[in-house]
């Protein structure tokens, strides 16, 4: 089978997309990527994507949207599956991604609470969820042991943001996790998710903490 053409349309911060990116490089398909800006998409997006939203896949020119779809769909293309093979634990990793996905809707309140209180409450829900995680930990070095998978994928761009978020402003979220902030350092050193992000990420991910009118930009070191 011929393999199909891949364009992945993307947006700089975005930890969606990353996951998608992650994937790709993981199993190196060869793809382009396309960012937007989604203050103003162009006109063509809102014909790929319904819900306005990133990442779009364009597989062969049509449109694939959701973020776990799309890396699931590109590794039911490829070779060596990132999910066990029993239909059980690969379900119980589907519940564990859903947690991940929780956590960055968490993240987003935090990096976008105008007021102290917000930005606790925010902080609160994802230390919770960490510590849920941490007793989930198996020794490492990846989520279910020694090899690198779904669930990683899933959660490396969450770990991303948050040891961004710690090392501007001194926010410490794995305090009382250190299995999971083992587990966050590993993803961080790996090469697939190391080439997931574009060059001026760090810059652009500064500036997002800088946004006037969030608590999280008045503690800024
Ligand atoms: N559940 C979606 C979430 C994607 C998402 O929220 N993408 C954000 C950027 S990180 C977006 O496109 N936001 C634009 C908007 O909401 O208008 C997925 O997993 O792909």
């Amino acid at each position: 089978m011929k393999a199909p053409k891949l364009k992945l349309i993307s947006f700089n911060l975005c930890p969606f997309v990353q996951r998608a990116r992650i994937v790709l490089e993981e199993k190196e398909l060869k793809h382009e990527i396309e960012y937007i800006d989604l203050d103003m998409p162009p006109d063509w997006f809102f014909d790929v994507s319904p819900m306005e939203k990133v990442p779009v896949l364009l597989v062969d020119d049509k449109p694939l949207f959701e973020s776990m779809v799309i890396c699931e769909y590109i590794d039911d293309i490829s070779g060596n599956t990132l999910y066990p093979k029993d239909p059980f634990k690969r379900a119980q990793q589907r519940a564990w991604i859903a947690l991940g996905d929780t956590m960055l809707g968490s993240v987003f309140n935090l990096k976008n609470a105008s007021t102290e209180p917000d930005l606790k409450r925010a902080k609160a829900e994802i230390i919770d969820k960490l510590d849920v995680l941490e007793e989930q930990m198996t020794g490492g070095p990846y989520f279910a042991g020694k090899q690198f998978g779904m669930v990683d994928i899933a959660y490396a761009p969450l770990f991303r943001i948050l040891t961004g978020i710690t090392r501007y402003t001194g926010i410490d979220f794995y305090a009382d996790v250190p299995n999971v902030s083992a587990w966050a350092e590993q993803l961080l050193a790996t090469q697939a998710v190391k080439a997931s992000v574009p060059d001026d990420y760090q810059r652009v991910f500064e500036a997002s903490l800088k946004r006037p009118d969030t608590a999280i930009a008045k503690m800024i070191k």
